[in-house]
């Protein structure tokens, strides 16, 4: 019993705003997903598929990267785990009927909601240059389109392969194996919006871009830092380790401009605590900190920690560790010396004793982990920031000891391990020896585009042939309008996919949609039943089968595209067994074991129930894998955002009925919002000082340095608890806000977190005029 497609679009008119909650989870959110996934799989085929999500036998939910926990229980995942499965194993499906009634140009005026809502994608689709509709085409001619198009441009480097995480590790090595025998290094993917900066930051301070720490960490740990992330919605299931880690005694600190539920209370459903207690309080310090201020607060704190250790010398810097193995202590001690108290309380809008009592509980604590997410990656100086939680956490020994460590949390549930395959457009030489020495080719060793330059160069009509495994890139990139354009400039774009977003519509010349199978449905190939590969953020390997039916025959499995794809493209008398990748797995992963660091012996090791655990050197054994064989405290100039008169800085994040560009419902239920997404949430005073009132609406205006004029219209205000000088709203729609051009240092990722806006008061929308 599938639900019906989604006949309009639906508007803001029944928006209501309450009071933010003040905790997280409990009976309601079960209560909100069950309906959910009966009304989208169906009683028995939803009840079915819950039950093996996160199992070890079961498939990896696709909701985010959050670890399982060593001991699984019989229900083992979340609200948000059982929206995302319910939305992927829906029964409703594209009918042929559709592209005939629905001109490419008339999907370019819907919501990702609509689009998202029409079911599962069951048939290649074709629009041919020239032409407003896609049509059914068959398997093989789709591929032959793609060879033909690929095969005329000029150079490899006129095509760029994105990537999102969700993809396997086999498929994402056999897609970048494809993409370098082919011979471009184009690689983009969702990690250059993501966690690009804390690869980054984390590679030149200890050499390796993971976090370094194990699941059994949290309850070890005296103190956890959790800063730029709101685990209550994207990492639902975090809360249950924090939990744990909380009746063990851990002290909490949450760093972050809103006051989300999920950090000040939680209430277990899993526990009669929860489903009739109070729960449990999770932060013992929140921090309101100014929307890109947490690099001026780091610095503030380790500042504090040189002058406890004055003040008592030998007893407050782990003195043996940094001899050992750091380098760097003596001129990171004299910068932060002319750190001025003045400037950091600018830059975080805290007051001093504020920042005395996190020092005094990063002092107290034997053992620290740092958390970080969004809200750390997508500032101008995001890369410094995270260079500055690794001095904090090596001033005092924080890693490769129980309870200590980095520990960057990451999105997509399979981005980390993507990259571990090969997904990247600077992959290091060591991997493309190996790949080299595999597959007896020359890959092409010019580092290629990312995400932003992509775009660009498709833009500047540079690169004219856009593939994509999965994803919605036009949405999911900053600057809107201009991307919207680029993938108008390509000749052809190609999407696999499991359903309909906006990068369906806003296409190339022609425009190709390849259908496949998601992780939640069962993969069937020559030699029987498959199953993939996964890596979660805590660098755990794992296998995932799907339990579901799929919804349709034609549909295939993305190492089968990506292998066909490639034959077609390569030829016939390709050296490389693409035909057996497609056929058996086990081939794909006899290759990853020579190619991919730490998996040798990967076919094996996924077979162990609940599979293996990445070797991390700094975590292991203190060993730094840097170019001085040491970890680095590094020296970072503050710069603090420059906040003109009247404006505000905004950040464009996630409601809770969400998953990146597609949206579940018009709800952000932890926040207070209901039935509308059209809102930015301001402080009260400055609301006030601004010359507005709460319930008004507004246009937003973003200020960039190129002084193009970027708006937003009609949004309504909410007053929420946030920060002052700071505001909100909902990515993916505030990317219309955000220049191509403003990212981060050394990263590349856009700025979605600080936008310099400016409000102008708008009239409402007329509801009754938009149906
Ligand atoms: N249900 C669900 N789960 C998801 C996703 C989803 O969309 N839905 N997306 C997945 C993906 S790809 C990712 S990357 C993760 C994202 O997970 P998050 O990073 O939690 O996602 P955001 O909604 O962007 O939230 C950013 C948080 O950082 C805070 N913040 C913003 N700017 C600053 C700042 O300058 N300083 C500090 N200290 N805090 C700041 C915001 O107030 C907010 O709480 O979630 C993953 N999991
Ligand atoms: N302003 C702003 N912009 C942001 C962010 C932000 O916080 N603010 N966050 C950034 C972040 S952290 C990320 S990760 C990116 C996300 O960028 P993307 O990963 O490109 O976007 P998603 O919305 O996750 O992609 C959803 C689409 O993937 C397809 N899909 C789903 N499952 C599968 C599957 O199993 N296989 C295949 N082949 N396709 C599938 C569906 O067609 C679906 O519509 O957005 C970034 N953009
Ligand atoms: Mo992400």
């Amino acid at each position: 019993m599938a639900s019906k497609p989604l006949k309009e679009d639906p508007t803001d008119k029944d928006l209501v705003v309450g009071p933010p909650k003040r905790s997280a989870v409990g009976l309601p959110s079960l209560i909100h997903s069950m309906p959910l996934a009966w009304e989208e799989m169906g009683p028995q085929r939803g009840l079915k598929t819950l039950l093996h999500m996160n199992q070890k036998d079961g498939f990896d939910c696709m909701s985010c990267a959050w670890p399982d926990p060593p001991d699984r229980k019989v229900a083992e995942f979340c609200e948000n785990g059982a929206k995302a499965v319910s939305w992927e194993a829906d029964t409703l499906t594209v009918p042929t009927t559709f592209w005939a009634e629905h001109p490419v140009s008339a999907l370019r005026e819907r919501s990702e909601y609509w689009l998202g809502q029409q079911g599962r994608l069951i048939e290649p689709v074709y629009k041919p240059a020239g032409f407003d509709h896609y049509r059914p085409i068959s398997w093989d001619n789709a591929f032959g389109i793609i060879a033909r198009e690929l095969n005329a441009l000029d150079s490899p480097d006129e095509a760029t392969f994105y990537t999102s995480g969700r993809a396997s590790n086999e498929a994402a090595f056999a897609y970048q194996l494809f993409a370098r025998a082919y011979g471009t290094n184009n690689l983009p993917d969702c990690s250059n919006m993501c966690h690009e900066s804390t690869g980054k930051a984390m590679a030149e301070s200890i050499g390796v871009g993971k976090a370094a720490i194990h699941y059994e960490d949290f309850a070890k740990a005296d103190l956890i830092i959790i800063m730029g992330q709101n685990p209550g919605t994207n990492h639902p299931r975090m809360l249950t380790a924090l939990e744990e880690a909380k009746l063990a005694g851990t002290q909490i600190v949450a760093v972050n401009p809103l006051l989300e539920a999920g950090l000040i209370n939680f209430k277990n459903p899993q526990r009669p605590r929860g489903l009739i207690g109070r729960g449990v309080d999770m932060a013992d310090q929140y921090l309101q900190v100014r929307l890109a201020g947490d690099m001026a607060l780091l610095q503030a704190v380790s500042k504090r920690v040189f002058e406890a250790e004055d003040a008592a010398p030998g007893s407050v810097l782990d003195h043996k560790f940094l001899r050992e193995h750091c380098i760097g202590l003596q001129e990171y001690r004299e910068h932060l010396s002319t750190l001025k108290e003045a400037d950091v309380l600018a830059a975080t809008g805290l007051e001093s004793a504020q920042i005395d009592e996190l020092t005094r509980r990063y002092l107290a604590a034997e053992n620290v982990i740092i958390t970080w997410a969004m809200g750390l990656t997508q500032h101008k100086k995001a890369v410094p920031t995270i260079k500055e939680i690794m001095n904090l956490l090596l001033l005092r020994g924080n890693i490769g000891k129980p309870g200590a460590g980095p520990c960057p949390i990451r999105g997509h549930s399979n981005v980390q391990g993507d990259r571990t395959m090969g997904i990247w457009e600077q992959m290091p030489e060591d991997f493309m020896d190996r790949l080299a020495a595999e597959f007896d080719f020359n890959p092409p060793r010019k580092h290629g585009l990312d995400a932003v330059q992509s775009i660009q160069a498709m833009h500047e009509g540079k690169v004219k042939v856009f593939v994509a495994l999965g994803g919605n890139l036009v949405s999911a990139i900053s600057d809107t309008a201009v991307a919207q354009q680029a993938m108008a400039a390509t000749r052809l774009s190609v999407q696999i996919s499991t359903k309909l977003n906006l990068s369906h519509a806003h296409v190339g010349e022609a425009a190709i949609i390849l259908p496949t199978l998601g992780r939640s449905d069962i993969d069937v190939q020559a030699s029987g039943p498959q199953f993939v590969t996964v890596e979660d953020t805590l660098c755990a390997v794992h296998a995932s089968q799907g339990r579901v039916q799929p919804v349709s025959q034609d549909m295939r499995s993305e190492v089968a595209i990506i292998s066909d794809m490639a034959r077609a493209v390569l030829g016939d008398g390709h050296p490389i067994d693409w035909e057996g990748f497609r056929d058996d797995y086990d081939v794909i992963r006899e290759h990853i074991s020579h190619v991919a660091e730490g998996c040798e012996g990967y076919n094996v090791k996924v077979r162990r129930l609940g599979g293996f655990i990445l070797a991390h050197p700094p975590r292991d054994e203190r060993r730094f894998p840097t170019p001085s064989g040491k970890a680095v405290i590094t020296v970072n100039e503050l710069e603090a955002l420059e906040l003109p008169p009247g404006r505000l800085i905004l950040q464009s994040l996630r409601s809770h009925d969400q998953f990146n560009t597609t949206t579940y419902s018009l709800n952000d239920r932890y926040r207070g919002i209901k039935k509308g997404r059209n809102v930015i949430f301001v402080n009260p005073d400055d609301l006030r000082e601004l010359g507005f009132a709460d319930g008004g609406y507004v246009d937003v205006h973003s200020e960039s340095a190129d002084g193009h004029d970027r708006v937003m219209r009609q949004l309504r205000l909410v007053t929420y608890p946030t920060a002052r000088g700071c505001a909100a709203a909902y990515f993916p729609e505030a990317n219309v806000l955000v220049a191509l051009a403003d990212t981060a240092e050394d990263s590349n990722t856009p700025v979605s977190k600080s936008v310099i806006v400016r409000l102008e008061h708008a009239l409402a929308p007329d509801f009754a005029a938009s149906r």
